[in-house]
């Protein structure tokens, strides 16, 4: 397996390998995130694959084709910037603990995406119409807990996102290979969308006009009440700001720069905001053009003059072309996804002397 750059490790599996891991905010501030910087989600331990690598698709007449790599890549290519992020991210902020890993905000992070459009590779073989769902179903399998319930990873996805250019079937990220651990050979890539639905490793794609029901689409991932009644499915990336700089606890003059990161899932950022007086005041930030639609934006601000010394809570939001924005709280979820409660970051101000 790749170097392992600064990631913090949440779960070995039993060959003590990485299965979870946690990203530095400080290994973001490239344009892109390096890949043994990238943090990692597999549920269950690592498949073991075939030399012979091929996805088996089964169209809507019952025809099966396997489509190896080779296949894959003489098609045409595509390359996208996109920020993937778990639906898990920012969990640990919450002030009403939710169960599950207990995640800081360094569940995402920036690649470009490089592969062919899952829509050429069905349009290939005549299979873009007469199915609703397209249903990547992955190797790997095992029993969850609580549930004590034995599934394999698969996601069914409607045809209108299927069939989006930029869902794409991708071998290579940012200029190399795919990690295996990151779903090489080949992994599917859904710009805007959480990370769950970025399957791994998929080794059959059903076409199919019935119904998709799964746990990793219905049971897990889903938002849910206090009583455990599904609300929706994990979908679209929330809008989100993060603050890369000041660190937490960093002492600052008042000169500083506030600077992070933003993206909205499908929509655009619109503008992002921050505040050194929880909320009362929000001053603009500058904002650098997106790499592209699926990319995060860079932001940096600075505090406003005469702000007393000592430690100051410095928070950032953003609010994207919908006129959606974030909250102080998390969003009502038991299972605690997608929460993307406003960023705080507490900093010391300090007297510094000027040149
Ligand atoms: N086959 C498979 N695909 C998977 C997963 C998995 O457990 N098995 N985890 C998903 C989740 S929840 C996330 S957040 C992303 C994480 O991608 P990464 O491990 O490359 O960072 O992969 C998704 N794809
Ligand atoms: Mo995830």
């Amino acid at each position: 397996m790749a170097e392992h750059g600064t990631l913090r490790a949440r779960v070995y599996d039993s060959k003590s390998r990485l299965q979870m891991a946690e990203g530095r905010l400080d290994a973001q501030r490239g344009e892109r995130t390096d890949i043994a910087d990238m943090f990692l989600v597999s549920h269950y331990e690592q498949p073991e694959l075939s030399d012979q690598y091929r996805i088996d698709l089964v169209l809507p007449d019952g025809r099966t084709v396997a489509v190896g790599i080779d296949e894959l890549r003489a098609l045409p290519t595509r390359e996208i910037v996109a920020v993937l992020e778990c639906a898990g991210n920012g969990r640990g902020l919450r002030d009403s603990r939710a169960p599950g890993n207990q995640f800081g905000l360094g569940m995402f992070g920036q690649a470009k995406w490089v592969g062919t459009s899952l829509r050429t590779v069905l349009a290939e073989f005549d299979g873009t119409e007469g199915w609703e769902y397209a249903v990547l179903h992955a190797p790997d399998n095992g029993v969850t807990q609580p549930e004590d319930k034995h599934a394999y990873f698969a996601k069914g996805l409607h045809r209108d996102k299927a069939l989006h250019p930029d869902t794409m079937l991708c071998w290579q990220v940012n200029d190399g290979p795919l990690p295996v651990e990151h779903g090489g050979p080949v992994r599917l890539v859904v710009p805007g969308w959480y990370g769950i639905w970025w399957v791994k490793w998929p080794t059959r794609i059903d076409l199919t006009s019935t119904e998709f029901h799964g746990f990793w689409q219905h049971e897990r991932y889903t938002y849910q009440d206090d009583n455990g009644e599904v609300l929706a499915v994990v979908g679209q990336q929330r809008p989100r700001a993060v603050v890369l700089s000041p660190e937490e606890g960093e002492a600052v003059g008042d000169d500083a720069v506030i600077s992070g990161v933003a993206w909205a899932g499908p929509r655009q950022v619109a503008r992002v905001e921050i505040t050194a007086d929880d909320g009362t005041n929000w001053i603009p930030a500058e904002l650098a053009a997106p790499e592209g639609a699926w990319s995060w934006v860079r932001w940096n601000a600075r505090l406003p003059a005469g702000l007393p010394r000592g430690m100051r809570r410095i928070a950032a939001r953003v609010v994207d072309d919908a006129g959606e924005t974030q909250d102080w709280t998390a969003p009502l979820d038991r299972l605690g996804y997608g929460n993307n409660q406003i960023h705080i970051v507490n900093v010391d101000l300090i007297a510094r002397p000027r040149g």
